[in-house]
């Protein structure tokens, strides 16, 4: 790696696989908060993501973190599922949308696909995308940028990549969902790849 590791301002272990793949391209190295040694703090970093845009949080998540890691390029990912049908439901409330509290990683991603999968029962328009809103601080610049992908909602889970709504996500270009994509087609369709290309590309950081 040719500089100091960026920090992807995260707990969440599959954005984290993704953005790493990403910027190793350009031979920038990616850790997250926990390798950066900054302590959960629960109640705050909840509180931090209470806007109800995904620009607004991802740019309040990097701008936080970057207060408390003075010299550090930080980076942000603030993202979630839309889908028509529901009125643009979960949105930025994605994460928490089951209502289960207390849970993480699998269990989280299972009561949301579940309460998804239920949601859209009977339901005949089935399209829905990803948004993504990738944000970058480092105490002088600030920079947001936005992608997103285009999709149907499954009536079933399928795959065992990926993390969150993939199972249920089918992407046309793919043709298939994004859980049964490997980490590399993901990446070159996702609203993720998508959105931090582009905020790259603003900085003038080549990635591909
Ligand atoms: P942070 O620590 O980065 O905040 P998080 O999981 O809390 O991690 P968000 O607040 O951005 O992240 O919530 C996004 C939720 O949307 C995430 O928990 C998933 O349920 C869903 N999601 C986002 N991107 C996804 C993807 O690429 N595939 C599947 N689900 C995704």
């Amino acid at each position: 790696m040719v500089s100091d590791p960026w920090v992807l301002a995260t707990r969440n272990p599959g954005k984290l696989r993704e953005l790493r793949l990403l910027f190793a391209t350009n031979g920038i190295g990616v850790i997250d908060l926990d390798e950066a040694g900054v302590p959960e703090d629960h109640v705050t970093e909840e509180a931090i993501e209470s806007f109800d845009t995904f620009e607004e949080n991802a740019l309040a998540k990097a701008r936080h973190f970057s207060q408390l890691l003075p010299g550090r390029r930080v980076l942000a990912d603030d993202s979630g599922l839309v889908v028509d049908a529901l009125g643009g439901e979960p949105g930025v409330r994605s994460k928490r949308w089951s209502g289960r509290t207390g849970v993480g990683g699998a269990e989280i991603d299972a009561a949301n696909n579940a309460h998804l999968r239920a949601r859209m029962m009977a339901v005949g328009v089935r399209s829905a995308r990803f948004v993504c809103a990738a944000a970058y601080c480092d105490g002088r610049t600030e920079v947001v940028a936005i992608g997103e992908v285009l999709g149907r909602i499954e009536d079933e889970g399928r795959g065992v990549h990926g993390f969150g709504y993939d199972p249920f996500f089918h992407v046309a270009e793919l043709g298939c969902t994004l859980a049964e994509a490997t980490l590399e087609q993901k990446q070159l369709v996702s609203h993720r790849g998508r959105a931090f290309v582009a905020l790259c590309d603003r900085l003038g950081v080549r990635v591909v």
